[in-house]
């Protein structure tokens, strides 16, 4: 359905549940009765129009992969995936982040004033992808929501050393995991509930690039991504990004918040047969996501001329590695030719690919995209490891090209 549809349908309905009556006159197109007008995404959010919206409630919304060209994604084509609602009173003056737990020596908590200016601002572009990103193609599908390609971003985040913190408190030396605790509301309304609060293991905590970050691209962080705080610890699934956070605890055990557990953000220890029944027990922590790249110019169904050279290019991340080589085919797989690769601005930065591709003849190609990464792990082509909640699908992204 389409945006404007969708939204109009919607308030209909609501106007006719209110009345208890059946709406008999159509409204004038393009206006609904004030109290019932949804928020417009695009608008709230300051997006591209050609972000695709997923789901309302709570927001999900992905890019398309040519959305994805820049070098550091601006916050109108980066996705948004939430799970609960966002804050909507958010008052900077009293923002606390507190660090507690039971490896805590002592709690500690500090204003944004405090982090501001008592620590060392550091800047990294970070590369952020959703855990299931790719999620459209599992077959048999998983539910949750169907990411095609675009939930992923790679934006410049400015903040502190999270392990800068963590020294300024005192951590005892049974520290194993971090946790986070942040303001958005489960969708129940239910304030005793967190929608989510993830987190890493202390050798990621203490990594120089994870940070608690106040700035992205040089200016505050945009509501949906987290404002006034976020945790950033880029190469691993966004979800241990925590988002307007205000409390980390430092556990003496591996962190047991909402969707640390069951099957959330878990693949299958072992490998499973598509549609196979997996029990929780035996289902692993995501930790680093998988080498993978994608084609952010020519868009899918480019036309070129028959002797003229196609320019591509992208980008190719691989979690806590760097990638080595990058690759493109336009035959299926059967071949591949080197692209140019770049090195990564800083570590867990994706980096640009480009290549310039000569066609042999007229007709259809598609133009395959291979990244491998420094431990010599290439992507799959296909769909690899099936796993029932539909993570980790780093299948080689294609395009479709027609020399005339
Ligand atoms: N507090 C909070 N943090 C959160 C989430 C959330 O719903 N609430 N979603 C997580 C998930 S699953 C992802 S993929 C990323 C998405 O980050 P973005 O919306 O800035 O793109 O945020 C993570 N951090
Ligand atoms: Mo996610």
């Amino acid at each position: 359905m389409k945006r404007r549809e969708f939204i109009q349908k919607a308030s209909l309905t609501s106007v006719a549940i209110t009345l208890g009556t059946k709406i008999v006159y159509a409204l004038p197109k393009g206006y609904t009765p004030l109290a019932f007008q949804d928020p417009d995404p695009f608008k709230m959010f300051k997006l591209n129009e050609e972000m695709v919206v997923l789901n309302n409630k709570p927001w999900n919304i992905e890019a398309q992969a040519h959305l994805l060209n820049d070098a550091i994604t601006p916050n109108s084509k980066m996705f948004i995936r939430n799970n609960g609602q966002i804050p909507l009173d958010i008052d900077v003056n009293t923002w606390k982040l507190e660090i507690d737990g039971e490896s805590v020596k002592q709690k500690k908590s500090y204003t944004l004033q405090d982090l501001k200016t008592k620590f060392k601002q550091h800047t990294y572009q970070l590369t952020l992808e959703c855990g299931g990103n790719g999620r459209s193609e599992f077959d048999p599908p998983a539910k949750g929501n169907q990411w095609t390609v675009g939930a992923v971003h790679c934006a410049k985040w400015t903040g502190v050393r999270l392990k800068d913190i963590l020294e300024d408190v005192g951590i005892k030396s049974n520290a194993v995991y971090i946790g986070y605790h942040s303001a958005d509301i489960h969708l129940s309304g239910d304030l005793s509930k967190e929608p989510i609060s993830r987190g890493v293991p202390m050798s990621k905590a203490m990594q120089e690039e994870t940070l608690i970050a106040f700035q992205m691209n040089g200016k505050d962080i945009p509501i949906a991504h987290g404002y006034p705080l976020r945790l950033v610890a880029g190469g691993w699934p966004a979800s241990v990004s925590g988002k307007w956070i205000q409390r980390i605890s430092i556990r003496n055990k591996v962190h047991d918040g909402t969707k640390m557990t069951g099957k959330a953000y878990r693949v299958p220890c072992s490998p499973v047969a598509p549609g196979e029944k997996v029990k929780d027990e035996d289902m692993c922590i995501i930790e680093s996501m998988p080498v993978k790249s994608l084609i952010t110019y020519p868009k899918t169904g480019a036309i070129i001329k028959k002797g003229k050279k196609l320019k591509i290019n992208g980008h190719a991340w691989a979690g806590e590695l760097e990638v080595a080589n990058m690759e493109y085919s336009i035959d299926f797989g059967s071949t591949w030719k080197t692209c140019k690769l770049q090195k990564p601005i800083n570590r867990l930065a994706w980096q640009h690919f480009s290549a310039e591709i000569e066609f042999p003849q007229q007709g259809y190609y598609e133009v395959w995209a291979r990244a491998t990464d420094t431990n010599n792990v290439s992507q799959p082509m296909l769909l690899p490891g099936w796993n029932p909640k539909g993570y980790l699908n780093n299948a080689c992204h294609r395009i479709a090209v027609k020399v005339e």
